[in-house]
């Protein structure tokens, strides 16, 4: 088969891209440790429910109008399920898997993570006005994915 000259020194740009793009990527990844974004430690996800703060999850307040949060997301749901906080509160949520792969998202704000095991993922937000938000998981996760939700209540 007769391949024309352009079209080999394109497949071999072509080529020549995806091994630079490769070697980029395997450099970041090694080179620099580099991890996704929002990911801040690490955590063994077999000893989720031994490991401080984990073990009890939930809203800690840290200062007038700021708080930590720390969830447990798990096949299928995350604890705590409720959360209560004033309106033009700053949290920080703090999210680990002691299973599978989640995402944690509350629409229609900027929080959106995904939540891997053996990673804890960390996002921030302000909740300037009163009202009960979504807390779900958007990384498809198993048959009851579509079960899995929390509530946020800005009072
Ligand atoms: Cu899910």
């Amino acid at each position: 088969m007769h391949v024309h000259r352009s079209e080999r020194l394109w497949i071999f740009f072509g080529v020549a891209m995806l091994a630079v793009f490769l070697g980029m990527i395997t450099t970041a990844a090694v080179v620099d440790g580099l991890v996704p974004p929002s990911r801040v430690q690490t955590i063994d996800p077999t000893k989720v429910s031994q490991t401080p703060p984990f073990d009890h999850p939930g809203l800690h307040k840290i200062a007038d109008n700021v708080y930590e949060a720390y969830y447990v997301a798990h096949i299928f749901s995350f604890t705590p399920a409720s959360i209560e906080i004033p309106a033009g509160a700053r949290v920080t949520f703090y999210v680990t898997s002691a299973d599978v792969e989640h995402g944690f998202s509350i629409p229609e704000t900027g929080v959106n993570t995904m939540v891997t095991p053996g990673w804890v993922s960390s996002v921030s937000h302000t909740f300037t006005t009163p009202g009960t938000f979504l807390l779900i998981c958007n990384e498809y996760c198993g048959s009851g994915h579509q079960l899995m939700a929390a509530k946020v209540v800005v009072k």
